[in-house]
Order: structure tokens, then sequence, then C-alpha cells
């Protein structure tokens, strides 16, 4: 490059000038070992559409020792647009896959971890260069540019948890939705809401519980938060990182990580009987009982009022 331009339009030239069938990336400090490749290959000539990353192992930025990295957790991204390593379900083993990789996903293509294919990387505590203007900057303008291009209606979720980000400039991002609609992306996703129940008028709530515990219903307040549910495209209802999970007749509703095997976790919603009926059991989402005011409840459907919901837009506050 005649000129720093930054990681990724490095990576775009070197594409554009690779004559190969393949690219792979490799970042400079990085170690491969023997039989990283062939793994990776087999992949792709399965499904062309396939983006394939290895186990990413560890050199020690100290002393340079060759770690084995683990192959039960897997690298994403929260709602700060932070990278995190998150742990890997037994049962999702076999299919883990990434987050980043919006453009991916949504575009039609897949991502996967093939596990018998390592890499070492130096991952550095600190990054060695300077960025004009401040690598919080730089880091603002890039994730608001992702946000603004492929996050849809998301954006405001990132954007009211991290304020800082719509302070930036984040330049012309015409070129990049002209390519999103070429190839007719799908949505990020399809609702972010709040799931209002018919009879009570009380909200599903996570009220701040954690992973295992059962979901909450409270008084609609309208301020986002724990009240923010999305029904996804894969029919999960899901708060963060979890998904509403039945496991018995009549419930208890729980919040379980999400496996994307549908199972347990798929929920079909009648956008005209309003109900929520979970598949597996066959049985509907229904209003807390008198035994337990502050839970939903799960229940053969009747076609009672308590056993509607409606799925409304959350109100986000003005922020631009
Ligand atoms: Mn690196």
């Amino acid at each position: 490059m005649e000129q720093r331009s930054g990681l990724i339009r490095a990576r775009l030239k070197g594409a554009s000038l690779s004559t190969g069938q393949v690219i792979t990336f490799l970042d400079a400090h990085c170690e491969c070992t023997v039989g990283w490749l062939e793994p990776l290959l087999a992949r792709i000539k399965l499904d062309r559409r396939t983006v394939v990353c290895p186990i990413i192992d560890v050199i020690s930025d100290d002393t340079f020792e060759y770690m084995a990295g683990s192959d039960m957790t897997y690298g994403g991204f929260n709602w700060k647009l932070n990278f995190r390593w998150y742990p890997v379900p037994q049962r999702e083993m076999d299919r883990r896959k990434g987050d980043r990789t919006l453009p991916i996903w949504q575009c039609g293509g897949t991502l996967e971890i093939v596990t018998c294919s390592h890499v070492g990387h130096v991952f550095r505590k600190a990054t060695p260069y300077t960025f004009p203007g401040g690598t919080g900057q730089i880091i603002n303008k890039n994730n608001r540019r992702l946000a603004e291009v492929w996050m849809d209606e998301f954006k405001n979720f990132f954007y009211i948890i991290s304020p800082g980000v719509t302070k930036v400039d984040y330049g012309d991002i015409s070129t990049r939705t002209t390519l999103r609609q070429k190839l007719q992306c799908k949505p990020f996703s399809w609702y972010l809401e709040n799931i209002r129940n018919v009879e009570t008028n009380q909200c599903l709530d996570n009220m701040a519980r954690k992973e295992n515990e059962k979901v909450g219903i409270f008084n609609c307040h309208g301020m986002g938060g724990n009240q923010v549910f999305s029904y996804t495209a894969n029919k999960e209802i899901r708060t963060d990182d979890l998904c509403l999970d039945v496991s018995k007749l009549n419930g208890p509703v729980m919040m379980l990580k999400c496996h994307h095997l549908k199972g347990n976790q798929l929920w079909e919603y009648d956008p005209v009987k309003l109900t929520l009926v979970h598949v597996n059991s066959n049985q509907c989402l229904d209003k807390a009982t008198e035994e337990d005011s502050q839970v939903p409840s799960v229940r053969d459907c009747n076609g009672s009022r308590s056993q509607q919901w409606l799925l409304r837009n959350v109100t986000l506050p003005e922020i631009f």
C-alpha cells in the first residue's frame, strides 16, 4: 500500500490482486500448525459461500509460548460491539458459529469454525500503533458505520448502550448500503419489541435475572431495558443473549442460552389470534398465576384474553 489505509482496505487490495481460487487471511503475528489448511479448504469446496475460521490458539506476548486455544469458546460481539469469547454449549459443538460477520449471515453465507484446524495468534495487551484522532475515535467510527449499514433498527439499541458512538462523523456509506441492496441481504432481525399481555397489560420482563432463571412479567414501563425482547427469524423469544425455553408441560418459562436448534425454544406467534404457542408442548404463553405473580405461565390454549399478546415496537428515546 502506498499509504496507511487500515486493515480492511489492505485485505481488499490483496484480494483484488490474488489469482487463486481461495483466499486466506492471516495476521502478521500468526503461526500456522501442521495440517491447518486442508480442513478449511474441504469446507469451502463443499459450499463456496462458506467462510471458515480455525481454532485460534494463544501465543504468549511475553514468552511466545504456544498454548492450545479452547474449542469450547467462540468469538462474538456483545451489544457494545466489543469482541468477547462466549462459551459454546455442548450440543452446539458441531455447529458453532460466530457473530460479527453480520454481512456473511445476512447475505446468505455461513461462518464455520473448523475445529481440526489450528492457528496460533499473539494477543497483545494494547495496540502498538497510534491512530489519527485516537484509537477510540476510530473504533467508534468503524462501529457506527457497521451499525448504520447492517443493524437496521437494532442500531438504536447499540447507540443507547454506547452513546459516544453517535457523536462521530461516519462519512459516506452509500456504496455499502448499495452493496447490501444488490446482494439482497436480509434484515438484521425482524422485531425488537416489548411483549404485552392483552388482559393484564403487563409486559414480559427479564427482571435483570440471569441465565437459568425464570423470565418475569411486570407492569409495562415503556423504557426499554429489561422489557426489550425480540421475536427472531428463528421464532425464538429472545432477551439479549437468552431465549425463552420451556421443557415440561405447564412450564415454567426459563431463560436459557439460545441454542438455535428450535426444540424447546421454538415459539409460533399468531398475529390474528395474538397467541404465542410453545410448539413442542402445544401450549400457550399465559399471564402470571396467583401463586407466582411475577412469572408468566404456559397453559393449554383456550382462546382467553390472558393468552393474547401484543408485540409492539419499543419507543426509543431521540438520541441524535
Ligand atoms: Mn491479530
